[in-house]
């Protein structure tokens, strides 16, 4: 029986889901008891440092996890939960965590994106029961913006580079935890979960085999998920955002089974897009939410969902914010969310008055659920002018131009899947979603999507030159040379495609291994 600490942020059904897969049941805590009495204690912390610390002191769990920390208990903290065991956070620095650890947790401070999102290496310093099986060459999914900072290198288990070399793991006797999330980290994070559950004789040491790890290039399948018209929920696939094809929605597949298959063959990140979520209020198409808890229950790498993600009140007159919709997700096994048209109009809307209002979705989800949590989904077409003084956007050279002949063109954002355009630009949404609190940027282009024709290489290299968060180059892949351009020709640190991937037209395996030796990806 393993205990399971969920303070009541993010996404604990996945470690749930993944414990359960080794054979083991879960206690979920409800009191300070449920800790003092468990076996082997696990404690997935997810979102930001202050709200986990307050949340535990709501709950009266500060002192029970002192004690039991302090009693050489096994215990398996995990992201947030390795964090919790310093002295405190420049994240939250009137806060206090539960001083096990000296030295303190900070931001990174590197020109490479900020949060730390993606599939890296560990050095490993310590012997531990975790690493049986474990050869150094493994990676493992992070997503973070701050690190801890012992005071001594003593309780050092691993480290991770990532711009500095950063604490990745920390071991004090039988205290243990990882900043990267095994339950993301497919058979191989399922392999550290097992060795923490299941004792070992002997704790062991990889064999040192690498000085320096390496951030992975991602590559993320996209399910583009709507009821056909038989009413049955279906994977489908636009050209350029158009999913009819002879008057009916094109059906290339069922959800759950597609996403295990992109698990089984690689994928790094699986992403659900609700493409009606515009018209079909996720709270009331439960049929999406029984997809991700069903998906995560054999899925063990991130699942980011989209569609929906709004404010709305219902027929009744009953109002559900965003964040509830959001939280639904959560529950349900989601890791990020993805916001589209609502995101357009939070942007147009603080265009207009220069101001925040600490009210809208991306920041009411980003202060529950940290930063990294919402993924902003932009849909974006482009609009070719002669001058770029003819409009107030901004305005790209292209190599490609326009009908007239046109050089410089914008990229409108669009709203209701393309139905709708904005006068908001892409560059500038990215920008001011990013100020919001936004973790990442998923950058469609309706003129690529479904094409084959390869990513729009001027867009993707305009938005991540614009912003300091992590970017998914989407729309338009063909073949592997597409993911090579995109990585190599800009800063994108993941690539997404759906098509080729459905119609299993090029495989994700043959892009790794075309990628291979060319690009850092994970095996
Ligand atoms: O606006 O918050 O409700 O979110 C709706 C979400 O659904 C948005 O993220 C939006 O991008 C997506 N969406 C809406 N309509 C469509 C459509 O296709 N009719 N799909 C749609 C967007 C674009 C990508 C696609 C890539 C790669 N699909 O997700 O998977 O272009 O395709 P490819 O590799 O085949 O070229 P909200």
């Amino acid at each position: 029986m393993i205990t399971l600490l969920d303070y009541g942020a993010g996404n604990v059904r996945s470690v749930i889901n993944a414990i359960e897969r080794l054979g083991e049941s879960v206690k979920i805590v409800k009191s300070g008891e449920d800790i003092l009495s468990a076996q082997k204690l696990v404690f997935p912390g997810v979102g930001a440092f202050g709200s986990m610390m307050e949340i535990l002191g709501q709950k009266e769990l500060i002192q029970p996890l002192k004690v039991y920390i302090k009693e050489n208990r096994p215990f398996l903290g995990i992201c947030l939960g390795l964090q919790a065991l310093f002295d405190g956070s420049d994240e939250a620095p009137n806060i206090p965590g539960l001083g096990f650890i000296p030295g303190q947790v900070k931001r990174f401070e590197t020109d490479l994106s900020v949060p730390h999102i993606g599939w890296n290496g560990i050095i490993c310093h310590q012997s531990s029961v975790l690493w049986h099986g474990l050869t150094e060459q493994e990676k493992f999914y992070f997503v973070h913006s701050y690190h801890a900072v012992p005071d001594t290198k003593d309780a050092i288990l691993c480290t991770t580079d990532y711009g500095e070399s950063f604490t990745s793991g920390i071991q004090k006797g039988n205290v243990m935890a990882v900043q990267f999330h095994p339950e993301k980290s497919g058979q191989t994070g399922l392999r550290v979960l097992e060795n923490f559950i299941k004792t070992y004789e002997q704790p062991i040491l990889p064999l040192q085999s690498i000085t320096k790890t390496c951030l992975s290039k991602r590559i993320i399948a996209c399910l583009d998920v709507r009821a056909n018209d038989q009413g049955d929920l279906v994977v489908t696939k636009g050209d350029q955002y158009d999913v009819r094809e002879k008057g009916n929605v094109r059906n290339l597949g069922k959800p759950v089974e597609l996403a295990r298959r992109y698990y089984e063959s690689g994928a790094d990140e699986i992403t659900f897009l609700n493409i009606t979520g515009f018209r079909d209020f996720p709270l009331e198409d439960l049929p999406m939410i029984e997809v991700l808890k069903q998906t995560s229950q054999n899925v063990f790498v991130p699942l980011t969902i989209g569609g929906g993600i709004r404010d709305y009140t219902d027929a009744n007159g009953n109002f559900y914010g965003a964040l509830d919709v959001a939280s639904a997700y959560f529950r349900s096994g989601a890791d990020k969310i993805s916001i589209g048209s609502d995101a357009v109009d939070i942007v147009a809307e603080y265009i207009q008055t220069g101001k925040e209002t600490g009210t809208s979705a991306i920041e009411t989800i980003a202060r529950v659920y940290g930063n990294q949590a919402v993924v902003i989904s932009i849909d974006p077409r482009r609009i070719y002018v002669s001058d770029p003084d003819d409009v107030f956007h901004q305005v790209i050279f292209t190599k490609y131009p326009g009908p007239k002949g046109e050089n410089y063109c914008w990229y409108q954002c669009t709203v209701k899947g393309g139905r709708e355009g904005r006068n908001v630009d892409a560059i500038t949404l990215a920008q001011v979603c990013e100020k919001l609190g936004a973790g990442e940027i998923l950058l469609n282009c309706i003129n690529r999507d479904g094409t084959n024709s390869g990513f729009d290489i001027e867009l993707i290299h305009a938005v991540r030159s614009a912003v300091s968060i992590p970017v998914i180059a989407s729309s338009g892949a063909g073949c592997a040379e597409h993911f090579l351009d995109v990585f190599t020709q800009t800063n994108a640190e993941s690539a997404l495609a759906a098509g080729i991937f459905h119609r299993n037209e090029v495989p994700i395996q043959d892009v790794k291994r075309f990628l291979t030796s060319q690009v850092e990806i994970r095996q």
